[in-house]
């Protein structure tokens, strides 16, 4: 039989999460786990990159593990564990610094980005994408499931994968791939649909759908969902019709069917109003079990530490031997 893919992903603990991440990562995570070894963190480190106020970042850390737990990630299956609870993430991410040129970091687009949005631009905003490296080639991962925005990411973790193996005559380091999928890689944001949906603008009412919101709520944000001034219901790639495109893309996502048949479900309905209440009905009934799970989580505390405990020594024991052997690749003494 064939060895098992290893699989590594993560996601930033800077808010609740949305109905991108969870189409576009997390429910593709839980489909595959069980043909693959995985690891599925909670890239605290990652989100320092922009300033958090302490105790939301303690909240939302924990917050984001119960909604992996509550989407369907199974401990008995998959590693949960918090970055920062495993310390190899950070030392090994100094020694890919000092591999990787500053030319490629520039040209990262998040970076771009990002860093435009603020007044005062951040050391690790810039290094961020070598720690997003480090965790996947730590773990000698070779697919890392993302949503389109973070191809670019992985594709530079391959880079530096290969620029250690070229630098130092090794096959060290496995080279990753992206997993993007086919429907809900980029789930568009419902007030405007030429914007993905992001955790940073999600305190916009009517911008996303969180994993958490109430049902009420997520009426409220498909009703208002901006669209054109068309009837017709179908897929289209013209921009003006990213709108209606991205109710269905969500749709498609949800239901698994193709096309034909999701604009067929759609075939006797009289307008958009049709099509934004039947979207909305679908995800509220799809966010329900998981929405309730989540509560039952985090109400018990010390299961849910229990559980991160486990994944985080279950983590160390792959990725601090690997370190450890980088540094000796590199010359460092190591402790006798
Ligand atoms: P932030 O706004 O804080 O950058 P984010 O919403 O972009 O947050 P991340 O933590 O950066 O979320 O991403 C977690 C995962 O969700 C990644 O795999 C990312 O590619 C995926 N993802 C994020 N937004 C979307 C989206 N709109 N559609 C599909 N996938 C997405
Ligand atoms: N940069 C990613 C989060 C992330 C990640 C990773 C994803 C950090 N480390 C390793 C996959 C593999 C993002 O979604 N913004």
């Amino acid at each position: 039989m064939d060895k098992k893919k290893i699989v590594f992903s993560g996601i930033q603990p800077t808010g609740n999460i949305h109905l991108g991440n969870y189409l576009g990562a997390v429910r593709n995570w839980v489909r595959e786990q069980a043909e693959k070894v995985n690891y599925f963190c909670i890239v605290d480190l990652h989100s320092l990159t922009v300033p958090q106020d302490p105790d939301n970042l303690r909240f939302q850390t924990r917050s984001l593990a119960a909604l992996y737990l509550a989407c369907g990630i199974d401990p008995e299956v998959s590693t949960i564990f918090i970055q920062s609870h495993v310390t190899a993430h950070a030392e090994g991410c100094w020694l890919l610094n000092c591999i990787t040129p500053l030319g490629w970091l520039q040209r990262m687009t998040q970076f771009k980005d990002k860093s435009a949005k603020q007044e005062s631009v951040l050391t690790g905003l810039l290094d961020y994408p070598v720690l997003m490296a480090g965790d996947i080639i730590f773990y000698d991962a070779d697919e890392v499931p993302v949503g389109e925005d973070q191809k670019q990411h992985v594709e530079l973790a391959r880079d530096i994968a290969q620029r250690f193996n070229a630098l130092y005559e090794t096959d060290f380091f496995v080279v990753p791939q992206p997993v993007i999928s086919k429907v809900g890689a980029r789930v568009m944001g419902l007030d405007d649909p030429t914007v993905k949906m992001s955790k940073s603008l999600s305190d916009k009412r009517g911008h996303a759908i969180r994993l958490l919101d109430e049902p009420d709520e997520i009426m409220y944000s498909f009703k208002r969902a901006v669209t054109d001034s068309g009837r017709e219901i179908r897929f289209s790639d013209e921009p003006e019709r990213a709108g209606v495109n991205n109710l269905l893309g969500i749709y498609q996502a949800i239901t698994g069917k193709d096309k034909t048949a999701v604009e067929a479900d759609f075939a006797g309905a009289r307008g958009y109003g049709d099509l934004k209440v039947g979207v909305a009905e679908l995800v509220i009934e799809t966010l329900r079990p998981i929405q309730a799970r989540y509560k039952e989580l985090m109400d018990d505390a010390a299961e849910l530490d229990r559980l991160l405990a486990h994944g985080a020594q279950q983590a160390r024991a792959v990725s601090q031997p690997k370190v450890d052997e980088m540094k000796r690749i590199m010359g460092l003494v190591l402790p006798g």
